[in-house]
């Protein structure tokens, strides 16, 4: 594949942004190549600036779920842009919308539309101190909620001590009051609400991880985790920015049947276009400004054509059969990856829950990943080669062993055999 165009066009990106991206996630460092440029989406594909063509399993990192230029998607943009693009004023396609998200997550009664996935945790997040007067949180290894000063945090020294800053720029002060431990443990977060009684605002949590590769709740984990929370008076957050409509129509607290206090989504409710929504019962909801004290709000937040585009996208996501392809396309892809390590001989693991998947490069053959430190360090150089044989090969897998795959509804069963051909030959390679 010549990737002419697309290195030209990266040297000309690196002089204008930081590493060439506007969002760190494409660069594509940690698997040893330079980006590609997207020139055009179609179903389940991409093509690049070098009129490469790729099966995408990247899908934006989670909104595509259609697949790209679904066309009732395109046609309800469309005629929001002859009405208007932004007011500054509220629309009743923000009520339509609203509506069909309390109509499917349990969790939520009433909530704000904001921009993307950042604003809803940070929001979230302050909606929880502010409702309960506490300063600190509990985030868990692994998990990514966005780059709010109090999310880019990483565990301290030990495990009980307080957090450290996980990127400059993070105040100590910041991160003092971000406590983090393991995914899938809830004996090391029990010690931490032992450890700082009655100072604990919130839990907040990706239900089922997909920011470490996909690592599905351990049975009674997520009930645990809110339970957790209600004896010790604190609030419990599921970011389901990428789950959310992802593993079910009403998320993963609908599919694993465990209602947070305060919700996050983002991604597919925008169909592709920037958005971001939290949410929790009326009583929680009338916290926020204007009707309580706790501030929150922005130019763009439910944008008409963002909001017209998730629209259109859930109300398809609500007609019935969708998942249950998903379903049918994850397990088939699932399948026929474990076939191919197996016919390699290479050790790793398939994780899946419904059309969020990743193969893991473990050490030992189907060990699985039940939080961040069961990755292995040599799993980023090996994942590296094998998402280089793949897109070769013309497959597009998210560039780092850290993120989930997303299979959208307009793959194919012929697309999912043709995956595990490449990978395959891919694995054999390594
Ligand atoms: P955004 O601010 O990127 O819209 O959402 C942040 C966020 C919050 N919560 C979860 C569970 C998320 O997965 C994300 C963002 N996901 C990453 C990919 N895993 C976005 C990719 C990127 O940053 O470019």
């Amino acid at each position: 594949m010549s990737h002419k165009h697309s290195d030209a066009a990266f040297s000309r990106a690196k002089r204008l942004f930081p590493g060439g991206v506007n969002s760190p996630a494409r660069a594509c460092r940690s698997v040893g190549c330079d980006p590609v440029f997207a020139a055009k989406g179609d179903g389940a594909w991409v093509t690049d600036v070098d009129n490469n063509r790729y099966l995408d399993y990247v899908g934006a990192f989670g909104p595509m779920i259609l697949g790209h230029g679904r066309q009732e998607v395109l046609d309800a943009m469309r005629a929001q842009l002859t009405h208007g693009l932004s007011f500054g004023m509220p629309t009743e396609l923000e009520s339509e919308l609203g509506a069909l998200i309390v109509e499917h997550v349990p969790g939520i009664e009433r909530l704000r539309f904001v921009s993307s996935g950042t604003e809803a945790t940070m929001s979230a997040l302050r909606l929880a101190r502010g409702a309960t007067g506490r300063s600190k949180i509990i985030k868990l290894e692994g998990c990514y909620h966005g780059h709010a000063d109090h999310l880019l945090v990483k565990a301290g020294s030990g495990a009980m001590t307080l957090g450290q800053p996980d990127s400059a720029g993070v105040p100590g002060t910041v991160a003092r009051d971000t406590l983090v431990c393991p995914f899938n443990d809830l004996e090391a977060m029990q010690a931490l609400f032992d450890a700082h009684p009655g100072e604990i605002a919130a839990v907040i949590l990706e239900p089922v991880a997909g920011n470490m590769g996909v690592v599905p709740p351990e049975p009674g984990y997520l009930q645990g985790v809110v339970a957790l929370c209600k004896k010790h008076g604190a609030l419990s957050i599921f970011d389901e920015v990428m789950t959310g409509f992802r593993v079910a129509l009403g998320g993963a607290q609908a599919r694993y049947h465990v209602t947070p206090d305060i919700t996050t989504l983002g991604k597919i409710i925008g169909g592709g276009m920037p958005i971001g929504a939290y949410g929790a019962s009326s009583s929680l909801m009338a916290t926020i400004a204007p009707e309580g004290p706790v501030y929150q709000a922005g130019t763009n937040s439910g944008n008409p054509v963002s909001v017209a585009a998730g629209l259109a996208t859930l109300k398809i996501l609500a007609h019935g059969g969708i998942y249950e392809r998903l379903e049918h396309l994850g397990k088939a892809l699932q399948r026929g990856l474990e076939e191919a390590l197996a016919a390699a001989s290479v050790a790793g693991t398939v994780q899946r829950v419904g059309s969020m998947i990743t193969l893991f490069f473990t050490e030992q053959t189907g060990r699985r990943i039940k939080q961040l430190d069961d990755v292995p360090a040599s799993a980023k150089a090996r994942f590296g080669a094998f998402f280089r044989g793949m897109r070769e090969r013309g497959f597009l897998l998210p560039p780092s062993q850290y993120e989930a795959w997303f299979i959208s509804a307009a793959h194919s069963d012929d697309d999912i055999g043709a995956t595990i051909i490449a990978a395959r030959q891919a694995l054999g390679d390594l």
